[in-house]
C-alpha cells in the first residue's frame, strides 16, 4: 500500500474546511437526534415502524449500487478542459474547434476492460480513455482507448468476444481456453493481440498512455465540405509501461494503483495533459486505399496520413465525488455535435446504438439529466417528457408536441449530416473474417519492434496461451506463423519448454 498522499488525506482536508458540523438530516431534511440508536420498545425490546431514520436509512442503503458497467467497469475520472492550439476550422465546423485558444471543459474517463470494479489496475488489458467535451451545440463524447485499432471488425462478434475474457459460466474463474479459442478462430484479432502483449499492454498507471478515438470518423467544414479523420492523443507525461513481474506485484499490494496515481498527481498541482492530433483522409482517397479505411483491426500509415495538431487536453480537477461524476457518467459514440459524423465504419455503428441503451438499463432513462451528463453549455430543448427520475422542471410549460403553433423549440440546419459515401449495394450479411489479417502486423513485428520487445511479446504470448489445450496452442500458433515464421517458431519453442 502507498504510504499516505493527497488522496490518504482527503478526510483530514474535508475536516480542515468545515470547521463546524452540520447538523444531520433524514433524506427529506429534518434533523435526527440520535444517529447510533434504533428507536425500540424499551431497552430489550422490538424496532418500531414509526422508527423513519432508521428505515430512510437501510431503505437507501439497500439501493445504493447501480449495476457496474459490462465492459470498462473499473475506472478513474478527471475534470479539465481543451485548448485548441491549431487552426483546422478548414475540416471542420463543430464550436470546440471555432478559433485558436479557445478553452472547452471536459471530463474523461480512464478504465481497464474485463475485470469486475473490484479488479486490478495493473492488468494486461487495453484501457478505456473516454472524453466528454462540454460543447455549445451539444456534448460531444469521443469514447476511445489507449490503442488506434480493435480485436475484430464485425460488431456482431463483440458480445461472444468479451464472454471469452469474463468468467466461465460453471466454474466463475477466467478460462484461458474459453480467450485462445476465439483469438485463433478469429485472426483479424491479431493485430490487437500484438499490441496487447507487447510492453504497451500494462501501461504505468493512466498519465503515461495516448488515447485513441481509433475509429475513422467524417468531420464537416462551415462550407458542408466532409473529409475523414482519425483521433490521437499523445501523452505529454511519455510513454511509460510496468514489467510484468511489478504489475503482479501491485496487483496484490496497491490494486487501484492506477486511481490513486492520477488522483494525487491533479491533488498536487501536476495537472496532466495529452495533445491532440489529427489524421485525415478525402473521400477520393479513403475509395482508393488498398485498405478498408473503416476497418478498425488497421491503422491508417502515418507516412501517409501524416499528424496534424489541433490542441491539449488538461486534466485540472479531481471528482467532487467518485460516484456522482465517475460512476454515474454514460459516455456515448453516438453523443456527436455539428461538424463531427459517423463514418460507415461497422464497429462505429454498432457501438452508436449499444451505449445509450447500456445507460438507460444502468442509470436510467433520464440519465442525461444528471449533471455530469446534461451539456454544460447548450440547453436541451426537446419534446421528451416525464420518466422516472426527472429532476429538472420537465421543460415546465413548454408544448410537449411538434409540429406546433407556440414557439416549441424548433429545427436547426446546421445539424444536418452531409452525404455518405456508399454506393448501391446488396442486402447481406458479408463475411469480413479474412481482409488481409496480417500485413500490418508483419511490419508491426519487423519494423516497429526492437529486437528486445520482440523476445518479451513472445514471452508475455507463451505465459498466457500456456494454459489452453495443445490444440488450441497449435492453431495460434499457425496465425502467429503468418505474421512471421520466427514469431510462430519462437513462440512454438517457448510453448514447448
Ligand atoms: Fe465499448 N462499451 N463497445 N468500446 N467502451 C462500453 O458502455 C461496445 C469498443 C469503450 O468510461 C459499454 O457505458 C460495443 C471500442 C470505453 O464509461 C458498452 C462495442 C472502443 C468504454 C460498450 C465496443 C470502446 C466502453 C459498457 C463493439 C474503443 C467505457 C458500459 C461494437 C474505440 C466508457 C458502458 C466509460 C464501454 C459497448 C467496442 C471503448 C456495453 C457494442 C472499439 C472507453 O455499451
Amino acid at each position: 500500500m502507498a504510504s499516505r498522499t493527497k488522496a490518504s488525506e482527503q478526510l483530514s482536508d474535508f475536516a480542515a474546511s468545515h470547521k463546524v458540523a452540520d447538523t444531520c438530516t433524514t433524506g427529506d431534511g429534518t434533523p435526527v437526534d440520535i444517529k447510533t440508536a434504533t428507536m425500540t420498545v424499551g431497552p430489550r425490546g422490538p424496532v418500531l415502524l414509526q422508527d423513519f431514520n432508521f428505515l430512510d436509512e437501510m431503505a437507501h442503503f439497500d439501493r445504493e449500487r447501480v449495476p457496474e458497467r459490462v465492459v470498462h467497469a473499473k475506472g478513474a475520472g478527471a475534470f479539465g478542459y481543451f485548448e485548441v492550439t491549431h487552426d483546422i476550422t478548414q475540416y471542420c465546423k463543430a464550436k470546440v474547434f471555432e478559433k485558436i485558444g479557445k478553452r472547452t471543459p471536459l471530463a474523461v474517463r480512464f478504465s481497464t476492460v474485463g475485470g469486475e470494479s473490484g479488479s486490478a489496475d495493473t492488468v494486461r488489458d487495453p484501457r478505456g480513455f473516454a472524453v466528454k467535451f462540454y460543447t455549445e451545440e451539444g456534448n460531444w463524447d469521443l469514447v476511445g482507448n489507449n490503442t488506434p485499432i480493435f480485436f475484430i471488425r464485425d460488431p456482431i462478434l463483440f458480445p461472444s468476444f468479451i464472454h471469452t475474457q469474463k468468467r466461465n459460466p460453471v466454474t466463475h474463474l477466467k478460462d484461458p481456453d474459453m480467450f485462445w479459442d476465439f483469438i485463433s478462430l478469429r485472426p483479424e484479432t491479431i493485430h490487437q493481440v500484438c499490441f496487447l502483449f507487447s510492453d504497451r499492454g500494462i501501461p504505468d498507471g493512466y498519465r503515461h498512455m495516448n488515447g485513441y478515438g481509433s475509429h475513422t470518423f467524417k468531420m464537416v467544414n462551415e462550407k458542408g465540405e466532409p473529409i475523414y479523420v482519425k483521433f490521437h492523443y499523445k501523452t505529454d507525461q511519455g510513454i511509460k509501461n510496468l514489467p510484468v513481474d511489478k504489475a503482479g506485484q501491485l496487483s496484490g499490494s496497491d490494486p487501484d494503483y492506477a486511481i490513486r496515481d492520477l488522483y494525487n498527481s491533479i491533488a498536487e498541482g501536476k495537472f496532466p495533459s495529452w495533445t491532440l492530433y489529427l489524421q485525415v483522409m478525402t473521400f477520393e482517397e479513403a475509395e482508393k486505399h488498398h485498405w478498408n479505411p473503416f476497418d478498425l483491426t488497421k491503422v491508417w500509415p502515418h507516412k501517409e496520413f501524416p499528424l496534424i495538431p489541433v490542441g491539449r487536453i488538461v486534466l485540472d480537477r479531481n471528482p467532487v465525488n467518485y460516484f456522482a461524476e465517475v460512476e454515474q457518467i454514460g459516455f456515448s459514440p453516438s453523443h456527436m455535435v455539428p461538424g463531427i459524423e459517423p463514418s460507415p465504419d461497422k464497429m462505429l455503428q454498432g457501438r452508436l446504438f449499444s451505449y445509450d441503451d447500456t445507460h438507460r438499463h444502468r442509470i436510467g432513462a433520464n440519465y442525461l439529466q444528471l449533471p455530469v451528463n446534461s451539456p454544460q453549455k447548450a440547453k436541451v430543448r426537446n419534446y421528451q417528457r416525464d420518466g422516472p427520475m426527472t429532476v429538472h422542471d420537465n421543460q415546465a410549460g413548454a408544448p410537449n408536441y411538434y409540429p406546433n403553433s407556440f414557439q416549441g423549440p424548433k429545427e436547426e440546419s446546421r445539424a444536418a449530416p452531409t452525404r455518405f459515401q456508399v454506393s448501391t449495394c446488396d442486402v447481406a450479411r458479408y463475411n469480413s473474417a479474412d481482409e488481409d489479417n496480417f500485413t500490418q502486423v508483419s511490419t508491426f513485428w519487423t519494423e516497429v519492434l526492437s529486437e528486445q520487445e520482440r523476445q518479451r511479446l513472445v514471452e508475455n504470448i507463451a505465459g498466457h496461451l500456456k494454459d489452453a489445450k495443445e490444440f488450441i496452442q497449435a492453431r495460434a500458433v499457425k496465425n502467429f506463423s503468418q505474421v512471421h515464421p520466427d514469431f510462430g517458431s519462437r513462440l512454438n519453442a517457448l510453448l514447448k519448454k
